[in-house]
């Protein structure tokens, strides 16, 4: 497989204005038919007339040009194409062809799950449907005719609006969608199924009434509203805060139990992952409430950044994503808690983009070359990529940015756009040069920003050294500076903020934060009329995707957890102390935790003032995987020891303070995912997690009790987890009442598969390989793969790790199976091995022959491929 270069990019020598789609819908066979308006594209280069299509796994089966069909003389068909020479300058293309939906367990294009039949074709899936020009730069008109036998199939659903309906004989029907705005081939969806719905309406800022459907298998559709309401929300939002309103007459949501990723915003007919939708308060824990108001905020919002204007080629693929999840991340913070929202996307950034940044897959946020783009739909893409759009939020400030996001949507609707172009709409909304800025786009790597600081009492001047420092990345050994923005204030002894005022400036600003901008390696810095020494509160809102550095003291530290104002930097003050507690106790088994930590650490747990939710992100220890992140070698087993060692001293020297917080934060309402009552679940079963580590028997008491009781399942799977745990007697017997009681559950099974899956006992993986045997599992169900397989190899560090390489092995014995079956998913388990230079040697030669023995197999995918040979280059 070869790579494909940004470099490359060519507008296409053919554009097709209208689409006319029909489908005898079968899941064994299934015909299509297409009728193609193309013409030549103005403004391309003019080629010789020859038109090559996509097209993988069809059964072509005719072909006309103009009403004249071709004889097979007259074009020439591959595995990945069909090619048509000297064409006309316009032109109907009419093909026909067979595809076998319940053979496609890769689950892109169309494909059955369960009883449904279903579409996903972001990226290159609609290539598996009919012959097509298969790139985001080719937007079409669609008309859609579905044909199916009615008992089987009574709902058929495609983009747009309904125009057409009627019974045919032998008991099949027939109904046709037209979608007026023209759009890539990506966003294209159908679904067949025998589903019900709930509905509501919205009514938009003009006028416009809109119906909203959700769709599921009928015994699911009581736990759709949260989903609904969620909906309801986002669209309202995104009228307030960007200005955008929807603009087809229904919007439709269908749930299906066999996806690849999250959920697809294909226009007017998102399809979910049900794992993203159903919730009811007895089958869906806290996060799944959360994630799933956050993914159908971001499906919706992608109508406009995504859907309206999309990407011109996939190396632009953050111009909608980056975008749109910093659109879903302040939705999110508008209806919750705007600070702890904030930190748990820091630490998502943290925990999954900045070691995909310190990788053999390391990428900019515009990548410049890929061998299978399924690769790259990345944290990097994604997360950095929203980091982005942020940075330049905060240089424009709130009404610069909305006008540059304006000026985005109006300049570009209709048309497939590049990450350029929207950079080029910030600033000319503003009147900013952000040249360098664009750099981030480029360029991959985490920067580091080395902080040092001078206080100088006489003069009353503060001065800070600031150099950035971004390490090589594969194929880029040189960097430049970025140009980014530090939120910085300074704080007084007491934690009060002080005014600010930079040497050369006439007078002090307010007290509070200070945006400082970056551009060179080193910038030097000075304050003026600081009257003492003060602790700086560095990054505020974690300003930019850097990794700051600067020598606190423990009692800074403790000041920041105490008073700082901004949760980001408490978050991140608590964890500084914790990691150094840590690192001592890696260091040398027999350390303790200092009693002055224990007591800051009492303190912040019985702290009224703080928002539970942000209490429950400062309390909690930092991952083996981050600590293990901060390490030259990752020390393994010396993390695992130190983290649960620290874990149990915690417990058992704040026992007391730690029930009363268990007590105190007791549901006593019927529950409800609002922010107050998550937060107080969040901080009730860290509580007890401490408790447990500690053995305390109260608290194993608590815990039996709360499981017994599982009124809600935030709470019930919290103490399942910590039941299986503790090991002894208490596991087993839960396993069994859970799996009982919800068996039938798919979504619930794939809890009980995963606690089992990142269970830190010894003896995990061999339970691990029997669940595989188990009748629930099955290898063709990605959420199923997800809860055993990817939990085990992503959460699970200790055993995963194992220092015998059984973990590696378990890992490439999947991928290999799974290879042949969906790429997609094999693919992104396999990057669960990839940093082996992080290891020791022992573990660095047995993940390296793992991936060996990948890359040694026949016919591997694409996506598994480029994968393995980056990770061993
Ligand atoms: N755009 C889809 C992701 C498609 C992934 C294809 N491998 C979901 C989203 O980001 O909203
Ligand atoms: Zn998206």
């Amino acid at each position: 497989p070869h790579p494909i270069h940004r470099r490359d990019y060519r507008p296409p020598e053919f554009l097709i204005d209208h689409v006319d789609l029909r489908f005898e819908l079968d899941p064994d066979r299934t015909r299509v038919e297409a009728s193609l308006q193309v013409r030549r594209n103005p403004a391309a280069t003019r080629g010789d007339g020859t038109l090559r299509l996509d097209g993988e796994q069809l059964d072509l089966e005719e072909v006309a040009i103009d009403g004249h069909s071709l004889l097979p003389a007259e074009y020439r068909v591959e595995p990945d194409s069909l090619t048509l020479q000297r064409v006309p300058d316009r032109f109907r293309l009419d093909t026909r062809v067979r595809i076998h939906p319940n053979l496609n367990t890769a689950l892109e294009g169309l494909y059955q799950s369960g009883d449904m039949l279903c579409t996903q074709c972001e990226a290159e899936g609609f290539r598996r449907i009919t012959y097509f020009l298969d790139r985001p730069d080719v937007m079409a008109r669609y008309r859609t005719t579905l044909v199916a036998d009615r008992d089987r199939f009574p709902v058929l659903l495609s983009n747009g609006n309904r125009v057409e309906e009627r019974l045919l004989e032998d008991g099949r029907h027939l109904v046709s969608w037209e979608d007026p705005f023209p759009k890539p081939s990506y966003l294209f969806a159908l679904i067949a199924g025998d589903l019900s719905a709930i509905e509501d309406r919205f009514t938009t800022a003009s006028g416009r009434d809109v119906v909203l459907q959700i769709f599921v298998e009928p015994h699911n559709l009581d736990r759709c509203d949260h989903a609904m309401q969620s909906l309801k929300k986002a669209m309202w939002w995104d009228e307030e805060r960007f200005g955008r309103e929807y603009d087809l007459d229904v919007y439709m949501i269908v749930a299906v139990s066999h996806f690849n990723m999250g959920a697809m915003e294909n226009k007017g007919l998102n399809v979910f992952n049900d794992k993203f939708v159903l919730a009811r308060p007895d089958t869906a824990t806290d996060d799944d409430f959360q994630g799933i108001e956050g993914v159908i905020a971001h499906e919706y919002f992608h109508n406009w950044s995504g859907n309206r204007i999309t990407c011109r080629d996939w190396f632009q693929l953050s111009l909608k994503e980056g975008f749109t999840v910093y659109r879903d991340q302040e939705f999110s913070a508008d209806v919750g808690s705007r600070g702890v929202k904030r930190v748990a996307d820091v630490r998502l950034l943290q925990a999954h983009q900045f070691p995909e940044d310190n990788g053999p897959m390391a990428h900019p946020v515009r990548p410049d070359a890929y061998v299978e783009i399924n690769n790259f739909y990345t944290a990097t893409v994604y997360n950095k990529g929203a980091e982005l759009v942020r940075m330049q939020a905060t240089l424009l400030g709130p009404e610069l940015f909305r006008k540059a996001t304006d000026l985005y949507f109006t300049r570009h609707d209709g048309h497939a756009v590049t990450t350029d172009d929207f950079v080029a709409c910030m600033e000319d909304a503003s009147g900013r040069d952000l040249m360098q800025f664009r750099r981030w786009y480029s360029q991959a790597g985490t920067p580091c920003l080395h902080i040092e600081a001078t206080y100088d009492a006489e003069r009353g001047s503060y001065s800070l050294l600031i150099r950035q420092e971004i390490a090589p990345t594969p194929g880029e050994p040189e960097k430049d500076p970025l140009h980014l923005p530090l939120a910085i204030a300074l704080l007084d002894p007491q934690g009060r903020e002080l005014a600010l005022r930079l040497e050369g400036e006439p007078n002090a600003g307010d007290p509070g934060t200070r945006i400082l901008e970056l551009r060179n390696w080193e910038t030097r810095l000075c304050f003026v009329d600081v009257p003492v020494r003060p602790v700086p509160s560095l990054l505020r809102g974690f300003s930019a995707p850097v990794q700051p550095r600067f020598d606190y003291d423990d009692a800074d530290l403790l000041l920041l957890l105490r008073h700082d104002s901004d949760g980001y930097s408490r978050w991140n003050a608590a964890r500084i102390l914790m990691q150094r507690v840590l690192s001592a106790m890696i260091a040398d088994p027999a350390a303790e935790a200092p009693g002055r930590f224990v007591e800051a650490f009492r303190g912040a747990l019985t702290d009224p003032e703080t928002d539970k939710a942000l209490l429950a992100e400062v309390l909690t220890l930092p991952s083996e995987s981050f600590l293990g992140d901060q390490m030259e070698t990752v020390d393994v087993e010396g993390i695992h020891r130190a983290r649960t060692a620290l874990k149990r001293m915690l417990g058992e020297r704040l026992a007391e303070a730690l029930l009363r917080v268990y007590l105190d934060n007791a549901d006593t309402e019927p529950y409800a995912p609002t922010p107050d009552a998550i937060g107080r679940r969040a901080l009730k079963n860290l509580a007890l997690s401490y408790l447990m580590a500690a053995g305390n028997a109260q608290g194993l008491a608590l815990c039996r009790a709360q499981f017994a009781d599982g009124g809600n399942m935030t709470d019930a799977i919290a103490a399942l987890r910590l039941l299986v745990d503790h090991g002894g007697e208490e596991g087993p017997p839960a396993l069994e009442a859970f799996y009982r009681r919800w068996s039938k559950e798919p979504l619930v099974l794939d809890k009980w598969f995963s606690v089992q899956a990142t269970s830190s006992r010894e003896g995990t993986l061999e339970v691990v390989i029997g669940l595989l045997q188990h009748p629930d599992f099955s290898l063709r169900n990605p959420n199923r793969v997800r809860s055993l397989v990817g939990a085990f190899c992503t959460a699970n560090p200790a055993r995963f790790h194992a220092g015998d390489g059984s973990g590696y092995r378990f890992l490439a014995d999947r991928v290999l199976e799974l290879d042949p079956l969906n790429p997609q998913i094999a693919a992104r388990l396999l990057k669960a091995l990839i940093r082996w230079r992080r290891y020791d040697a022992g573990r660095q030669t047995l993940m390296r022959a793992e991936i060996e023995r990948i890359l040694a197999a026949d016919e591997l995918s694409r996506d598994t491929f480029e994968v393995a040979s980056k990770a061993v280059e």
